[in-house]
């Protein structure tokens, strides 16, 4: 009889919206490193809800507010730890553009088997941009507008179809994409796109052929990842994140040191561990190696991994002749 027109309006109804994570084909080499849509408009009052896609959920979706991004490793002796801040969750559940809002990124991600998801309510007007902390380049943007255009259903649509692009993208790359020979040298580059917002999760389509005495270089040229050229020699890949309970409160996230120590050596006979160590994107803070070469000194079939991302496929496997 007395109901409050105002309150019973469409436009003053709180929405929740879609924002699809990361995200892949599974099985394939191609992951999204983006947030889709890249850009999502909403009211004052509505929320947004990040849902992370399977397979490729290791993501944060972080607003720093005017605060100083936190580093992604923090040194303690001569150990490097993963930030808390980076992979735990912070802040409250609504956001007025002032302060950190952290969702966090589950440290575990290969064996996650719930759905990861967090959500933030807006409670102001603005245009706020927000990142993710494991991905250097992989940012969004949330505009808070008192009446927005759209709905939730035809922002998720946007998003499927950002989504659906980036991975035809990078698929359409990995397709041309070709080990470059060079006298007696051959450069695997391993790629992703910033703009287009795609990583690829394979050194090759497939297994590299070449003559014994042969020099392999792997070159990070992907801006968002870091890799590691592993030979195992057979053995176990080791896990990149040792996760170290604590008598209270979260685990410590201990960064390999097998994984991020490179191996001196510069030729492969097929026995043994060899390492490259971490390779970082050309022209990260430091300069810290980007590439590395083995030269293959006997015949054989020697396959070799990514230690950080194994879990998701990343192998590569050289055939010396
Ligand atoms: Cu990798």
């Amino acid at each position: 009889m007395f109901a409050p027109v105002a309150v019973m309006s469409p436009a003053a109804a709180a929405q929740t919206s879609t924002v699809l994570v990361g995200g892949g084909i599974p099985g394939t080499a191609v992951v999204s490193n983006s947030f889709s849509p890249r850009t999502i408009e909403v009211a004052v009052g509505d929320t947004v809800q990040w849902q992370f896609q399977q397979p490729w959920i290791l993501h944060t979706v972080t607003f720093v507010g005017s605060e100083k991004a936190p580093e992604l490793l923090v040194p303690e002796g001569d150990k490097l730890y993963f930030n808390p801040q980076v992979f735990f969750p912070a802040g409250d559940k609504t956001y007025d553009g002032t302060g950190y809002r952290n969702s966090g990124a589950p440290p575990e991600a290969e064996k996650l088997t719930s759905k990861f998801s967090y959500s933030l309510t807006f409670t102001k007007a603005g245009t706020y941009e927000y990142v993710c902390m494991v991905h250097p380049g992989m940012t969004g943007t949330v505009m808070v507008k008192d009446k927005a255009t759209g709905s939730p259903a035809s922002r998720l649509a946007q998003g499927r179809r950002e989504m659906a692009a980036i991975l035809k993208a990078g698929q359409a790359a990995f397709a041309k994409w070709k080990p470059e020979r060079k006298g007696n040298e051959v450069i695997l580059a391993m790629v992703g796109d910033p703009k287009e917002g795609w990583s690829n999760f394979r050194y090759s389509s497939q297994p590299l052929v070449i003559k014994r005495g042969t020099t392999v270089t792997w070159a990070q040229r992907d801006p968002f990842e870091l890799h590691t050229i592993t030979f195992t020699a057979g053995a176990k890949v080791p896990d990149f994140v040792v996760v170290e309970a604590q008598k209270q409160g979260p685990p410590k996230l201990l960064l390999n040191p097998k994984a991020g120590t490179p191996s001196q050596t510069k030729t492969y006979d097929g026995m043994g561990w060899v390492n490259s160590g971490i390779l970082f994107p050309p022209g990260a803070p430091g300069n810290p190696p980007s590439n590395f070469s083995l030269t293959f000194t006997k015949a054989g079939r020697y396959e070799y991994f990514c230690i950080i991302h194994a879990p998701w496929g990343m192998k590569g496997t050289v055939v010396v002749q």
